[in-house]
């Protein structure tokens, strides 16, 4: 059985499986290459020969216990007939949405063939002791792109959106689930062995919000691709979400937990059903740092994940990561000791 696998149907195992998010990215040469070949970030994202090769590179370079798709969580938009563009520097730009666009979506989700064509490639591909996770993007955070247009620090603007425009805001997050869900079952029928939501916007919500904006929305996803038939392991990932994680763990339907950074591994069991996988939480700073610092961290994340455990970061891999450093995660991870530079 592959390890990821193990981990997520309950099992301890000694050594915990590892990957890490956004681990086939910017700090990886054999993916700047690539990248190189194709201007626009969506269009490489839709090129299925590339985006297949890019999955695979972190798994030869590191033999990651998994490989997820390389896509993006604001593929979803462009289902809905908006436009996306990633401008150097920048990030993602979208129109900003009115009320009167959330009436007017140009649903086109053959837009989204492509990905399925990926994730089927790469599970031919990859090594049937390793796992394929697919993916999508929270409708919450999904929207605050749509809304704000760009990515924002406070998500304020998306927020007031929310308060203001009860009937808009529900509109909105409906078509996102419809999408999302039809997103996922399609990757779990091509192939991907486990799901997961990245719920990337999940911060400084009341309470009132995090149900309305969050627990809702994923509750409906999950159900959707139940509803479908699709039975693998849905992991959710509410990132800095506070006290609100234990309802999310209780009420949304998930399978496993992601954690960020901030989540004391220790502490987090202690309220979340037996045997459910934990993933998570290395801090990516200390990934940045190295040395020391590292692998003290390292040792401070195995010490505490008692139980099911997929190792992993609190948030994504930055660029200007050393590889060897994240060989030496993954060798203190599997026989104690790592060349952390
Ligand atoms: O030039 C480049 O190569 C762009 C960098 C990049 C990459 C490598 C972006 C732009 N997206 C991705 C791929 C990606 N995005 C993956 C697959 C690869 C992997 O993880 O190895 C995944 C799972 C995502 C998911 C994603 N995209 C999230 C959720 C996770 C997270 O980071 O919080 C979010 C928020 C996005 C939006 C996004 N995509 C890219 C950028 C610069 C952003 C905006 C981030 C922000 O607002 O801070």
């Amino acid at each position: 059985m592959q390890k990821v696998m193990s981990v997520l149907s309950g099992n301890k195992v000694n050594i915990p499986p590892v990957w890490m998010m956004r681990q086939a990215g910017r700090h990886l040469p054999e993916y700047l290459r690539v990248r190189k070949t194709t201007n626009n970030f969506i269009d490489f994202c839709f090129n299925s020969q590339k985006a297949t090769e890019v999955t695979l590179q972190p798994i030869d370079r590191y033999d990651m216990d998994a490989a997820i798709l390389f896509a993006d969580i604001l593929l979803v938009p462009i289902a809905l007939g908006r436009t996306v563009s990633f401008e150097k520097g920048i990030g993602p730009i979208l129109d900003p949405l009115s009320v009167n666009d959330i009436r007017n979506f140009q649903i086109n989700t053959d837009t989204l063939e492509p990905v399925y064509e990926t994730v089927r490639e790469v599970r031919k591909k990859l090594h049937n002791n390793k796992t394929l996770i697919g993916f999508c993007g929270g409708p919450w955070t999904v929207a605050t792109y749509m809304l704000e247009g760009k990515g924002t620090p406070n998500k304020e603007k998306a927020k007031i959106f929310a308060y203001k425009n009860e009937e808009a805001i529900n509109d909105l997050l409906d078509y996102l689930v419809h999408i999302s869900s039809e997103y996922l079952i399609k990757q779990a029928e091509a192939g991907a062995d486990v799901l997961q939501i990245f719920e990337s916007w999940a911060s400084d919500l009341s309470p009132y919000l995090f149900n309305k904006l969050i627990i809702e929305p994923t509750k409906k996803i999950i159900k959707h691709v139940r509803d479908a038939g699709i039975t693998v392991p849905i992991i959710g990932f509410p990132k800095n979400c506070g006290l609100s994680i234990k309802e999310y763990v209780k009420s949304s339907g998930i399978s496993a937990i992601a954690v960020s950074t901030e989540v004391p591994l220790d502490q987090i069991r202690s309220f979340i059903p037996r045997n459910m996988a934990i993933q998570g939480n290395l801090d990516p700073l200390a990934l940045r740092i190295g040395g020391k610092t590292l692998k003290n961290q390292v040792q401070n994340i195995l010490d505490k994940a008692n139980g099911p455990h997929i190792f992993n970061l609190g948030h994504g891999v930055t660029p200007d990561v050393k590889i060897e450093n994240i060989k030496a995660v993954i060798s203190h991870i599997r026989t104690g000791e790592g060349n952390y530079v």
